[in-house]
């Protein structure tokens, strides 16, 4: 089984695209939604909350474990694979969803050609979009700089825009309000000339067409779900021992939060229902 993990349900938006890719996988969704949001938190408690994330997951039978929460990914990815999990789970996985994200980038020809196209600016930029904690940790500028040094990035928190999000948006009186704040996060990159958009959050492909109608023309808006799925199955290519036995597809949903009310909520990020099941936090 390989396990989805994120701090809510956001994270359903990237195991839909597992899915779709694989449908005959197993899969074991985890929402700590008892801790939700954890983008405000500091980095201390997002590690501790993500280990605990990671044990609940292993109990559950999961051999992998794709994180697929952006600021948990961030905080606390390379902490836990480098100083607990050889020791706590050694032959276990866990992967995150920055890394394919960032992997996409260095695959865009333009982003590392050494002359760009004209319509280009010189060096080419890349925007993140993501929560204050993702921002703060600096792990997106720090895995495009080793993989893509010539790329310059710029982040913008968006502090509303989970919320936002969680609230209903883009739909119904939603729309304008998320609409003008899309704007107003572009406009306070200060009109700096961006060659492509990062969206680094669970949440922000239910409003990813906003940020492409608010951008220029030619501006590349990558989203994580189809980049993880695709960098999903390479890696269970290469490592076989994780890939679980074809022909036992199906989702488990747990939360550590109220079972019936995210049950209710967490269908629009999935596109299917969600039944899920509470788990003790
Ligand atoms: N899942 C979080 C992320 O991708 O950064 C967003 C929700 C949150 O915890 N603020």
């Amino acid at each position: 089984m390989i396990g989805v993990f994120d701090s809510g349900h956001g994270g359903l938006t990237v195991l839909r695209a597992l899915v779709d890719a694989a449908p005959d996988r197993p899969f074991v969704y985890l929402g700590d939604h008892a801790a939700a949001p954890y983008g405000s938190r500091g980095e201390d408690d997002i590690y501790r909350l993500t280990i605990r994330g990671m044990e609940h997951l292993f109990a559950q039978g999961c051999g992998l474990v794709v994180i697929a929460c952006n600021t948990a990914a961030a905080v606390a990815l390379r902490r836990l694979q480098q100083t607990w999990l050889p020791g706590a789970y050694p032959g276990r996985n866990v992967l995150g969803v920055l890394v394919p994200m960032v992997e996409a980038i260095t695959r865009v020809p333009w982003m590392i050609d050494t002359v760009p196209p004209d319509h280009l600016a010189e060096p080419r930029t890349v925007g993140v979009f993501a929560t204050q904690a993702t921002v703060n940790s600096g792990s997106f500028p720090r895995e495009i700089g080793k993989r893509a040094p010539s790329v310059r990035v710029v982040q913008q928190a968006c502090p509303d825009l989970v919320p936002l999000i969680e609230r209903g948006a883009p739909d119904g009186d939603l729309a304008p309000v998320v609409a003008g704040y899309v704007a107003a996060l572009l406009a306070q990159l200060n009109g700096q000339p961006l060659d492509a958009v990062v969206l680094g959050c669970t949440h922000y492909p239910l409003v990813a067409r906003l940020f492409e109608r608010a951008l220029p023309p030619g501006v590349e808006v990558l989203c994580q779900p189809t980049l993880t799925a695709r960098s999903l199955d390479q890696y269970l290519e290469r490592h076989p021992e994780y890939r679980p036995a074809p022909g036992e597809g199906g989702v488990r949903f747990f939360t550590t939060g109220s079972a019936p009310l995210v049950s209710e909520l967490a269908g629009r990020f999935f596109g299917h229902p969600t039944p899920f099941e509470r788990l003790s936090p």
